[in-house]
Parts: C-alpha cells; structure tokens; sequence
C-alpha cells in the first residue's frame, strides 16, 4: 500500500481529482465517514485542501485518509436557513470577487458581503470589473464611483473585458505565483476572463439568458487551475447570494476597514454603530468620511433576520 500527498484541485462532493507534487491527477474519494472537528460543511474537503491517500491494488481509485491542517478556507453558507456551511476553498492567497454593472447586474450588497467574509478570514480581496465594453455612459460613471471607493478601502481594482482582452496584464500580476480564488454571480465571465488569461485551458463559458440577462451556471464545480505564468486560481460556480457564516454581530463592523479604524472612538466600547450616542462612525457617516451605501450595507448585514444566509441559484 502506497502514500501519497497532493492538492485537491476539483471537488464533486464525494469524489475529487488530486493533483500530485510530480504534476499527475488522481481520483479519490474520502475514506469511510470522515469528519473534520469544529465545521458542518457539507464538503469535508474542499479544493486546495493538502491531503494523504493511499492507493490499494483492487481500486483504481485513491483514498483520502489526512486532509492537513488548513492555513485558511473561505466559507458560505450551503442552503438558505441551512445549518451547514459549504467550503468554498482552503489555502488560498487571496480572494476576488468579480463584478459586472449589468448583464448580470452585481450589487455593491454581493460585493460587502464577499468582502467581509474575505476580511473576516484575513484573506486580502479584490476586485475585477469585467466586461467593461459593454457600458453605457451612466454605468461608466457608475464603475469610476465603485472603484474609486474600493480602491480608498485598499482593495484592488481591475477593469476588464474578457471579450476583448483589455485588462488582462493586470490580471495576470494580481495572480502570478499566487493562489487566488475567483467568485461572483453567474454569468459575471468568470471562467472567459480565465481562459483568456491562459488559452491553453479552455473551460466551458454559457451563455447570458436575453430575458433575466442572467447567466446559466456554466461551471458546476470548483476547480484549481495551474497558470503558466505561475500561481493557480480556483474557477468556482457562479452564486446568487453570499451568506456569511460564523459571525458574531459585534464582529461585523471590525470587517469593514472603514469603520476598524473608527470604533475605539466610540463613546462605548460595545457600540453598534446604529442608534448609540458619540459614536465615531456615525459621525463619519455625517461628515461623508464614511460612504453612505457602504454603511447602509454594515445595517442590512447586522440586521439580517437569518444572519446567515445564503443560496445557491
Ligand atoms: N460583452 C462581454 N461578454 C463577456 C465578457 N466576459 C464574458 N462574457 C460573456 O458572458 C457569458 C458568461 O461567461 P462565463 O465565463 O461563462 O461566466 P461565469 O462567470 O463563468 O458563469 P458561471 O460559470 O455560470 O458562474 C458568456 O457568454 C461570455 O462570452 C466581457 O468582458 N464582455
Ligand atoms: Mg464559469
Ligand atoms: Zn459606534
């Protein structure tokens, strides 16, 4: 019986594809009932998980039997109102959320509840506007707002167009030697910006619906893949909701970097930021040092009725 070690580059729930230091890919699914302690996830192991599998001569499969010690993972929940969470990836380096003004339409809620998430796991994130050829004045107007304001937040943003290829050097730096995952909603062009990046790939991209301009959950798993400028970026399927998991509602507001800063000044030291009196936030928000649609997503995030929750589409 021989051990080996990988990386899990793609999961399909009990089964996933292993990728070996030698570069080689193998089958295997998870040995007997496995459980991981402290997470109800509906994927024990997830893609960029560092496993252990033996190989034993009647299978032509691999069983895990060590999934190693994660550095990070990135979660959300699985179902509305569900009680587990789906491990969207581990070990990765940094976390991009992808954002189109339309077609489909990606609001700046999406976007705070990916970046919390992201800060909460003290992954850095990032932003990729893509298919920046097919904005209207209003909506160009619209992208220099958002950018502005994420870049002032210290995230970094990229306009691109997976279409034409505009963008793509910036893209290319951002994932160099990195591990990054990629998410958005369905349709975004986050499997066409990939394959534009590295041609050689040529994952499967889906079309956009003409009646809710939505797109058609094109890629079904997530899926690390090597880049050949160096680095790997995980594809995952497209979501229509970000549910946050594991938050405590005081935590909250240290997940906006805005509002981090701020909170010692705070008259109390549990304040909400809503309704309390001297406090700092508030007073940012008054003064236009705090923007006014950010803050108005820290509330819808606080006072979501489920708090965690999340759907896939
Ligand atoms: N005009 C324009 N269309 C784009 C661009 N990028 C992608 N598209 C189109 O948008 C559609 C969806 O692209 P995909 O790459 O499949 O989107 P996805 O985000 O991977 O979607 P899921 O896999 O379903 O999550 C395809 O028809 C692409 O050709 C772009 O920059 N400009
Ligand atoms: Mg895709
Ligand atoms: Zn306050």
């Amino acid at each position: 019986m021989k051990v080996s070690s990988g990386v899990v580059v793609r999961s399909t729930g009990s089964w996933c594809t292993v990728m070996t230091p030698g570069g080689s890919l193998v089958e295997c699914k998870l040995k007997g009932n496995f459980r991981i302690k402290g997470i109800r996830s509906t994927n024990p192991v997830a893609v960029g998980d560092n496993v252990e599998f033996t190989f034993e001569t009647d299978r032509s499969y691999g069983l895990i039997h060590t999934i190693a010690d994660r550095y990070n993972f990135i979660v959300r929940k699985a179902t509305r109102l569900s009680k587990q969470s789906h491990i969207i990836a581990a070990n990765i380096d940094q976390a991009v959320v992808m954002v189109t003004l339309s077609k489909p339409r990606t609001s700046t809620g999406f976007i705070d509840r990916f970046l919390v998430t992201a800060e909460a796991y003290h992954i850095p994130g990032a932003l990729i506007f893509n298919k920046c050829d097919i904005y209207t004045l209003a909506e160009n107007q619209q992208l220099e707002k958002l950018m502005k304001l994420y870049s002032s937040l210290g995230y970094l943003c990229i306009r691109t167009s997976a279409l034409e290829g505009s963008g793509l050097e910036e893209v290319k730096n951002l994932f160099r030697d990195k591990v990054s995952l990629i998410s958005g909603h369905s349709g975004v062009g986050k499997t066409a910006l990939i394959n534009a990046i590295e041609p050689g790939l040529m994952r499967k991209v889906g079309a956009i619906s003409d009646y809710h301009s939505k797109g058609k959950h094109t890629t079904t798993f997530a899926e690390m893949l090597p880049l050949g400028f160096g680095g790997f970026v995980i594809d995952t399927p497209g979501i229509k909701e970000f549910g946050l998991v594991h938050f405590d509602k005081q935590e909250v507001a240290e997940r906006f970097p805005e509002m981090r800063g701020l909170m010692h000044e705070c008259q109390f030291n549990n304040c909400t930021h809503i309704h309390e009196p001297g406090c700092a936030v508030k007073k940012a928000l008054a003064k236009g040092g705090i923007d006014a649609g950010r803050y108005s997503n820290y509330i819808s995030i606080v006072n979501d009725e489920y708090f965690e929750e999340s759907e896939w589409d």
